[in-house]
C-alpha cells in the first residue's frame, strides 16, 4: 500500500510540475483563519474570519491577488474569536487598505501567515454589482454567491438567493403583446419561490409566480390594451425565508417598459464620424478634442425634442444611452434643422455628449424612440481617418463618404 501511495504522489507531482505557466502549487495549511467573503464590483473588500476559540493576531500575514506584490497586514491586527476583519481593496496600501483592487470578472485571492505559509486561497467567480462570494456558514468549505453581502458580520448559515440576470422578451413591446420576463439565479438550490411583481400606470402591484424552466425562472406579463407604463421587479425567497430583489432597491427602483401608439418622429441619422483625429474638434475650454459624433436631421414639419429618446452603437441594445430630458432648449430640433451629439464617452461634458464612442472598424449607430422603437439605424464598416459617412443630401436614402464632413450642417 505504502509503495502505491508513493507512486501515486510522484505521478501527481509530475503532472503538476509540467506546466510552468501556472503559479507553483503550494499546499494550503489551514489554521482556522479564512478568507470568508469577497466583494469585487466597486468599493472592493475582503472579509477575513477567525474560527478559533481564541483571539488571533494576524499582523504580518499576507493577502494578495498577485504573488509578486503581496499586501502585508499591519502589526497588531487582532481578530477576536469568531470575529471578522475587513480589508478594503483600493490600492491605497495603508492600514487595512490593500495595495490591490479586485477584478469583477473573478480571480484568485490568497492568504498567508507571517511565515509566508499559504493558509487559504479562494477562487471567486465574476461578481456583478451588489453580489458577494462567501462561505456559508462562516469558515465553512461551502461557497455561494450572495445577493446580500455581509461586510464585517456573519454570513449566516445561509444566504438570500442571488438574482444574477433579469431579461424580458420582447425587449421593445407593443400594445396587445405579452412580455415574458426571465430571471437567472446564481443557484436554483434552496430557492422557495421566485415572483414577478408588476404594475400598470402606477396601480398596485400584481404578483405572479415565476416557473423554473431549465435553469431560469420565467413568467409572463399579460398583454395590455391601453397605452402606458409597465413597471416590474423580481423577488426571490430562499427556503430560509431570506429575500432578495432585482433591482436590489425595489420597489423604490423598478424596471419598466412603455407602451404607446405615437407616430415616430420624422428624424434620421444624417451623418456620423467614427475616426476623427484632425477634423472638427469638440472644444472643451482650452482643449480641442477630436471626438466621434452623430448628426441628426429633422426632415419633418414640426420641432422634435429628442430628450428621453435613445442612441446606441448596438442594434440589439436600443436602450443603450438615454438623452437627458431636462433641457429641451438644447435637445429640440427645428423642422429642417440638425443636432450634433458627441460620441465621446463623456456625458459629464454636457447633455449632448454620449456615454459611448463609435468603433472605426465598423458597428451600428441607431436612434430609438422613448419606448425603444427604431426611428433610424445604420450599420457601417471600417472608416477612413477624418472622413464622415452621411446621406448624399439631407434625409436622402443613399449614403456616401465625405472627405469634407459637415457636422451640424447641411450635407
Ligand atoms: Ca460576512
Ligand atoms: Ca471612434
Ligand atoms: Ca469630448
Ligand atoms: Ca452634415
Amino acid at each position: 500500500m505504502k509503495i502505491k501511495i508513493l507512486l501515486f504522489l510522484s505521478v501527481v507531482s509530475t503532472i503538476f510540475s509540467c506546466d510552468p505557466q501556472k503559479e507553483p502549487l503550494k499546499p494550503v495549511i489551514a489554521e482556522g483563519i479564512f478568507i470568508n467573503e469577497i466583494y469585487a464590483s466597486g468599493d472592493d473588500w475582503i472579509e477575513v474570519y477567525n474560527s478559533l476559540s481564541t483571539a488571533k493576531d494576524i499582523g504580518g500575514f499576507f493577502i494578495y491577488d498577485d504573488a509578486a506584490n503581496k499586501y502585508k497586514v499591519p502589526l497588531g491586527t487582532i481578530i477576536p474569536s469568531k470575529g471578522f476583519v475587513v480589508f478594503l481593496c483600493n490600492d491605497l496600501a495603508t492600514g487595512l487598505n490593500t495595495n490591490f483592487k479586485l477584478s469583477s470578472s473573478g480571480e484568485t485571492v490568497s492568504l498567508e501567515n507571517a511565515s509566508a505559509t499559504l493558509i487559504d486561497k479562494v477562487i471567486f467567480p465574476a461578481l456583478s454589482g451588489g453580489l458577494s462570494y462567501g462561505r456559508f456558514g462562516d469558515g465553512s468549505p461551502n461557497f455561494a454567491i450572495s445577493g446580500s453581502p455581509s461586510k464585517g458580520i456573519t454570513n449566516g448559515d445561509s444566504q438570500a438567493p442571488a438574482i444574477t440576470i433579469v431579461e424580458r422578451n420582447p425587449l421593445v413591446a407593443t400594445l396587445n403583446q405579452p412580455v415574458t420576463v426571465t430571471a437567472q439565479l446564481a443557484s436554483t438550490l434552496n430557492v422557495a419561490s421566485v415572483k414577478l411583481l408588476y404594475r400598470f400606470n402606477g396601480s398596485s402591484f400584481t404578483t405572479i409566480s415565476m416557473n423554473l424552466s431549465g435553469s431560469n425562472y420565467t413568467a409572463t406579463i399579460p398583454a395590455q390594451t391601453s397605452v402606458g407604463k409597465i413597471e416590474y421587479y423580481v423577488e426571490a425567497t430562499g427556503s430560509n425565508s431570506k429575500t432578495s430583489t432585482e433591482p436590489a432597491s425595489a420597489p423604490a427602483k423598478l424596471l419598466n417598459y412603455l407602451l404607446n401608439t405615437d407616430a415616430l418622429p420624422n428624424l434620421v441619422i444624417n451623418e456620423f464620424m467614427a475616426f476623427n483625429s484632425a477634423c472638427c474638434p469638440d472644444v472643451q475650454g482650452p482643449n480641442q478634442e477630436f471626438d466621434d459624433w452623430i448628426e441628426i436631421y429633422n426632415k419633418g414639419n414640426t420641432a422634435v425634442n429628442i430628450g428621453g429618446m435613445y442612441l446606441s452603437d448596438n442594434k440589439s441594445n436600443p436602450f443603450n444611452y438615454k438623452i437627458p430630458s431636462d433641457n429641451p432648449s438644447l435637445t429640440t430640433i427645428q423642422p429642417g434643422g440638425f443636432i450634433l451629439l458627441w460620441a465621446d464617452n463623456s456625458p459629464s461634458q454636457g447633455i449632448l455628449h454620449l456615454d459611448f464612442a463609435l468603433n472605426n472598424l465598423g458597428e451600428d449607430v441607431g436612434l430609438y424612440y422613448l419606448d425603444g422603437r427604431t426611428i433610424d439605424e445604420y450599420t457601417f464598416g471600417a472608416q477612413s481617418e477624418n472622413t464622415s459617412t452621411g446621406r448624399t443630401t439631407n434625409g436622402a436614402s443613399t449614403w456616401k463618404i465625405f472627405t469634407v464632413p459637415t457636422p451640424g450642417q447641411s450635407n
